[in-house]
């Protein structure tokens, strides 16, 4: 669906068709010419300035038709994005939202996993400090060495198989469960861009998963997807240890499709590949529909999952970040919660330690 966006810009008013969640699209930064913050197109405004605009420009998903187009768009300011907003860490009024709220959906990262003992992918102890995502988690990657990237996943695999769900997780189900139980009419969604499926070990029984799950795999030949849980998942892949991810493997040694024979791939989304669009569109309705939207321990870096805050919040959708640290998404909320997120959103949502043992 296209939308007609005003732009203004140094060179004038300008209107334009845009598909409406155009990659290119969300984006809130300051504005390099009026120096108010507005939602921009990403170039070429801020490419000379912004840290985060020349990472984005030199990323090769930017959209061709818009490279000469220094604007802004002045439609989609935020409401609640003045220049005196407050963002407030108060629990109490916190909860009183939380308790009015009746379509709560959480959007989660790998800083929701941090405490279960598996790394996230950008921070101190990032996964990716040693390999470079670009190496191991594209599309050409895996063209150019499928064993290194099996290796690199097969690790993960096995790294998350030995973890648990920690009590940040668990309070969701538990919020989940009491929903369920004593007020039906309120919901609690989980859109997760991690891939680990510890929501789902936790009980949680609404998660949508954005990025896909390292226990599917995806067959490049048939396509068939397949829930696969063996560990290892095939032998030449057993005991893979992260600082060494050069094992020499036969090809025919990788996991590969019981139908047609075909080798088959994790079904996780890579750079530079698109999300399912069933899988997307399910979760921008949930952001046209939530009435309070969790933000739990993401970057809020990687879209089109970032531009997931904006469009709730452009709603006027309170938005609650957790997080250890401020993000992309943090000129969205209106609460945050600073520190790990398996304390300080138990304690937030009201799911006290023997409410989970109790349940679990
Ligand atoms: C704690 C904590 C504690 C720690 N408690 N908090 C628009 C503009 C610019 C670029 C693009 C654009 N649209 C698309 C792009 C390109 C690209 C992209 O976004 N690049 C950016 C980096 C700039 N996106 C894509 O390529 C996407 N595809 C796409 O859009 O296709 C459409 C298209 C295709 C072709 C042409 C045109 C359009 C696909 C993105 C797929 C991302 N895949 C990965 C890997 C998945 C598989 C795997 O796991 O191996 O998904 S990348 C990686 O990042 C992974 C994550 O799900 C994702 C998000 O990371 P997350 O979860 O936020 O983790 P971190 O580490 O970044 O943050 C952790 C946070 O936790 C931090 O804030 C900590 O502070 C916090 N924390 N401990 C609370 N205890
Ligand atoms: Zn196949």
């Amino acid at each position: 669906m296209k939308q007609q966006i005003k732009v203004r810009s140094a060179f004038g008013h300008f209107s334009r068709n845009l598909p409406r969640h155009h990659p290119c699209f969300l984006k809130v930064f300051s504005c390099h010419s009026c120096l108010s913050r507005k939602i921009f197109f990403p170039f070429p405004i801020i490419s000379s300035s912004i840290k985060q605009a020349r990472a984005i420009h030199s990323t090769k998903n930017f959209c061709l038709n818009l490279l000469n187009f220094n604007s802004c768009v002045s439609s989609y300011h935020q409401r609640n994005m003045s220049s005196n907003r407050k963002v407030s860490s108060d629990m109490n009024a916190f909860q009183d939202q939380l308790n009015r709220a009746s379509k709560i959906v959480a959007l989660t990262g790998a800083g929701i996993s941090a405490e279960s003992g598996i790394p996230t992918f950008r921070g101190a102890d990032g996964l990716w400090r040693k390999y470079k995502c670009e190496e191991l988690a594209t599309p050409e990657a895996f063209a150019k060495d499928p064993g290194l990237v099996w290796q690199f996943y097969e690790y993960r695999r096995q790294l998350v198989s030995s973890k648990e769900p920690n009590l940040a997780h668990k309070s969701l189900s538990v919020l989940e469960q009491n929903f369920l139980r004593n007020s039906p009419q309120r919901q609690v969604i989980v859109v997760t861009q991690n891939v680990d499926e510890l929501h789902r070990r936790a009980e949680m029984k609404r998660v949508l998963e954005l990025h896909g799950s390292l226990f599917k795999t995806r067959c490049t030949q048939c396509k068939a997807v397949k829930t696969n849980y063996n560990n290892p998942i095939v032998p030449a892949l057993d005991k893979i240890e992260l600082d060494e991810l050069d094992r020499h493997i036969d090809p025919k040694d990788l996991p590969r499709c019981e139908k047609c024979t075909g080798l088959l791939r994790p079904h996780v989304v890579w750079f530079g590949e698109q999300l399912d669009p069933f899988v997307l569109k399910q979760a921008e309705g949930l952001m046209s529909v939530t009435d309070f939207l969790l933000v739990i321990g993401t970057s809020s870096v990687v879209y089109p999952a970032a531009s997931l805050v904006p469009q709730a919040a452009t709603r006027g959708v309170t938005v609650s970040e957790f997080n250890i640290e401020q993000t992309a998404a943090s000129e969205y909320s209106k609460f945050f919660f600073k520190g790990p997120c398996a304390q300080t959103l138990p304690k937030a949502l009201q799911i006290g330690e023997t409410m989970i043992s109790h349940w679990g």
